[in-house]
């Protein structure tokens, strides 16, 4: 389903979000439509520090996890490029926010955050808490923080880090953050494992929003798009 495109909204960083090109107001977007929304993703700017965030006033989606958990495959699957997230065999080199733009014909009507992994041993102690303070109080502050996807290797479960990190949003999650769990690598794992992994990482995160994920298979793909899709542009309530 095809429709003319509507006129060039103006090109500006924080311009009023565009529909997808092949989208009606007030129909349900599908996932084909939130996966191609993914794939306008372009760099934005990268953050050394939570002060060199810029202002940018539209949902931003967070991902985090371990590193070496598949994050940055995850991102790059989510957004079909193959480098915008360095995904590397050498864990834990990405030390500082990477933001990405996301929206049709220039504007940008959300943004992808992409944050330092954590618990890679190789990393000198002082390193690893100055950066566990950088993200808490990114998780804690960021005000147009609107969801959090949280990498989880199933065949390790979550980890004590990802339980403090849980911690860390719980007061934000109970005030309406969104929260997802993607336990990725999902083809290493056969069924009944994978069914083993999503009952257990169900209980650790109390119900929470938890889907299996493989870069590899492309599993999970178009659910997890819709997913973000729908956390950046919430329906209005009925009238
Ligand atoms: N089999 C498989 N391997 C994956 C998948 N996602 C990531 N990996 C591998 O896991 C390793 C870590 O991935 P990476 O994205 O760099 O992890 P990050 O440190 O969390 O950003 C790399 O060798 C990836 O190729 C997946 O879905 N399936
Ligand atoms: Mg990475």
């Amino acid at each position: 389903m095809t429709s003319p495109p509507g006129p060039r909204a103006p090109d500006s960083p924080t311009a009023p979000a565009a529909l997808p090109n092949n989208a009606t107001p007030g129909a349900a977007t599908t996932a084909a439509q939130a996966v191609g929304w993914l794939h306008t993703a372009r760099f934005l700017t990268t953050a050394p520090r939570l002060e060199h965030l810029p202002e940018l006033g539209v949902p931003e989606i967070a991902f985090v996890g371990r590193s070496n958990a598949g994050k940055s495959t995850c991102i790059n699957t989510l957004t079909q490029q193959k480098r915008l997230a360095f995904a590397s065999k050498t864990p834990g080199r990405t030390q500082a926010i990477n933001l990405f733009a996301l929206g049709r014909q220039g504007t940008t009507d959300a943004v992808l955050a992409d944050l330092p992994g954590y618990g890679y041993a190789a990393v000198p102690r002082a390193d690893k808490i100055r950066w566990q303070q950088v993200m808490a109080s990114y998780l804690v502050t960021r005000d147009t923080l609107t969801g959090v996807v949280m990498l989880v290797d199933p065949r390790h479960g979550l980890t004590e880090l990802d339980e403090v990190l849980l911690e860390v949003i719980r007061p934000r999650v109970e005030a309406g953050l969104k929260f997802l769990v993607l336990l990725t690598k999902a083809d290493k794992l056969n069924r009944s494992e994978q069914n083993k992994a999503l009952s257990i990482a169900r209980l650790q995160t109390g119900g929470g929003e938890t889907r299996l994920f493989s870069a590899l298979k492309k599993q999970g793909v178009e659910e997890a798009s819709l997913l973000l899709w729908q956390w950046a542009h919430p329906e209005p309530p009925p009238t």
